[in-house]
């Protein structure tokens, strides 16, 4: 059994698994420790939007046929408000576009593709802890089938997630988080139902924030804004759609297909971002490093942008001697992922209730909305965001 790799990488989500198959195709090993089962793994319902930029990374390194196969490619999404529902142009005004395709779809595909060429995975692998990482020999200890086991590495991506050890790993000393916790979750469901709209439908209402996604053809995924200490299981399939007809009626008679609910629950919500991204031979990508509200759906997104750069520079220091982006990688991936926070927090804020609004607060967000939906300028500044800006 291998005991060094050049990459132990901590996770397998869309960050660890999408780094680990960049480095194979650079011609670096690595192997992925993951802490629960394959199957919990494949069939964590999370994301559902593909930035341009993740699209153009999972199609040019060859794991993205079934995504063009079975994910949904759309050019423009809707905002509803005041019974009225207006369209955002996003191609039209960007020539970027996305595609509505789960989460743990891509996870299947690149577990696939890890597995197609005798990638290293070990799942449900527990007591992880990482070793000498201001070392140049770091190490990561793990125990899996009951043996505790160690592996040197020359770096440790630490991908494990906002609940993960690797950022705890590093030192109180060197980090400075930033966080905002919000006083309202998302009451997530998914549907058997046909589409009720051609594109996704954000919607702002007196009674809350509601979002109509899809999942395919016949599976619809739809969000309403909630309390977050509400418990899914309390909620009878009635009252959801009575709570997501009322928050996403309009003036021209359209009303949401009803269907049966089969998967019900309620998502915290929080912004966070911690710094730096990188401590010695330690790299932190994705939600290990930064957490959004999925208003602006940039979770899945931002952790994809991360490991791009993360491979790139783990590529210049293998093959070309050269440390610079090592160096640069957590000042480099901080400045996107700091414009993915603030259009996170502006498109929720501009969203949802806040109770805590003034009437005064309240007009000013009515005005925010009329103005995004009347002005090219800035509909495109919501368009560039939300399709992603271009990786560099
Ligand atoms: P992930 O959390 O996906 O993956 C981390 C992996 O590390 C997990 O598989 C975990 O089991 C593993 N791990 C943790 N600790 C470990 C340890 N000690 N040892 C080994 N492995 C360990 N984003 C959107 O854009 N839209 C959404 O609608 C949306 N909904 C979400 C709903 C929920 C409930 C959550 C939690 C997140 C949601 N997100 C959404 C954000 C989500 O998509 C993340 O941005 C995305 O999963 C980030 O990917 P990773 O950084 O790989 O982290
Ligand atoms: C989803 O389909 O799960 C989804 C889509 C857009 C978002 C968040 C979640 O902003």
């Amino acid at each position: 059994m291998r005991t060094h790799y050049p990459v132990v990488i901590v996770g397998a989500g869309p960050a660890g698994l999408l780094l680990s198959h960049l480095l194979h195709l650079q011609g670096i090993e690595s192997i992925v420790l993951e802490s629960r089962t394959r199957a919990a793994v494949e069939s964590t319902i999370r994301a559902g939007v593909l930035e341009q930029g993740t699209m153009d990374i999972l199609n040019e390194t060859g794991v993205g046929e079934r995504m063009r196969r079975e994910g949904a490619l759309h050019h423009g999404i809707e905002l509803a408000f005041g019974g009225q529902r207006h369209r955002i142009a996003l191609t039209e005004l960007t020539g970027r576009a996305i595609t509505v395709y789960a989460q743990h779809e891509v996870i299947k595909d690149l577990i696939a593709a890890r597995e197609a060429v005798q990638g290293d995975i070990l799942f449900d692998v527990s007591d992880v802890s990482v070793h000498d990482i201001d070392s140049t020999k770091p190490s990561v200890q793990f125990t899996v089938d009951g043996q505790v086991r160690r592996l040197t590495c020359d770096f440790i991506a630490g991908c494990d997630g906002f609940h993960g050890v690797c950022r705890p790993a590093m030192p109180a000393s060197v980090r400075k988080e930033y966080q905002r916790v919000y006083p309202f979750g998302w009451f997530g469901v998914l549907v058997e139902a046909p589409p009720s709209s051609d594109e996704l439908i954000y919607a702002a209402h007196e009674r809350g924030f509601a979002l109509i996604s899809t999942r395919s053809p016949t599976v619809q995924r739809m969000y309403f804004q909630c309390d977050p200490s509400e418990r899914a299981e309390t909620w009878s399939d009635e009252r959801i759609w009575q709570e997501l007809h009322m928050r996403t009626e309009s003036d021209d008679g359209w009303r949401l297909k009803e269907g049966p609910i089969f998967q019900k629950s309620v998502i915290a919500m929080r912004s966070f971002v911690a710094t730096p991204m990188q401590y010695g031979r330690l790299f932190l990508a994705g939600d290990s490093a930064h957490i959004v509200p999925p208003t602006g759906a940039k979770g899945m997104n931002q952790a994809v942008a991360d490991v791009w750069r993360l491979a790139r520079a783990l590529d210049d220091f293998f093959h070309r001697d050269n440390e610079a982006g090592l160096h640069g990688y957590s000042e480099a991936a901080l400045k996107r992922i700091w414009r993915a926070e603030h259009f996170s927090y502006w498109m929720t804020r501009m969203m949802h209730r806040l109770d805590d609004a003034t009437p005064f607060e309240q007009q000013m967000q009515r005005s925010e909305l009329e103005y995004v939906v009347s002005s090219r300028a800035a509909s495109l500044m919501l368009a560039e965001n939300y399709v992603g800006l271009p990786l560099a």
